[in-house]
């Protein structure tokens, strides 16, 4: 089984600014849980970050053309505007799981609005990055791990 993890903009700076929000864990320590938990259940997983949307959009795209079993992804700010992520999620037919870190419902009006969610089997919003593990379980089919 082969997982791709993708996040938007600005995670790349997760632990340099608002840790009161995101944490003092890094970006490069989020890979590194992922990795671990992804070759304790036998998984092949990958990484793509960007700031941009049409290269998330692409990236998405690559997905299906490479056959991807699953996708966990974080849009970041795209998540409240992008309707280009949310067509593009529907257009690779994959199953997809969206985590956010923090709680946008309890954040400001505009991160209420989730225009990929239509298009994912689950969100897991709230449990910092723990939801990417249990995005990875839920994508292997043992949510209970
Ligand atoms: O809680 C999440 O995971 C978010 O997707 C994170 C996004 C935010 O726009 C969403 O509403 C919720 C922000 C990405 C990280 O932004 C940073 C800002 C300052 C310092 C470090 C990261």
């Amino acid at each position: 089984m082969n997982i791709l993890v993708i996040n938007g903009p600005n995670m790349n700076m997760l632990g340099i600014r608002q840790p009161e929000i995101y944490g003092t864990a890094t970006y490069q320590d989020l890979l590194d849980l992922i990795s671990a938990e992804a070759a304790r259940l036998g998984v092949t997983v990958s990484f793509f970050q960007s700031n941009h949307e049409g290269a998330l959009v692409d990236a998405i795209q690559q997905a299906y053309f490479d056959k991807t079993d699953g996708i966990i992804i974080n849009p970041a700010a795209y998540t409240h505007t992008s309707v280009a992520l949310l067509d593009a999620v529907k257009a690779a037919g994959i199953p997809t799981v969206e985590v956010h870190i923090s709680n946008p419902d309890s954040r400001e009006d505009f991160r209420r609005v989730s225009y990929i969610r239509s298009a994912c089997t689950a969100t897991i919003k709230g449990c910092g990055f723990q939801g990417y593990l249990d995005a990875l379980h839920l994508l292997c089919g043992n949510a209970s791990e």
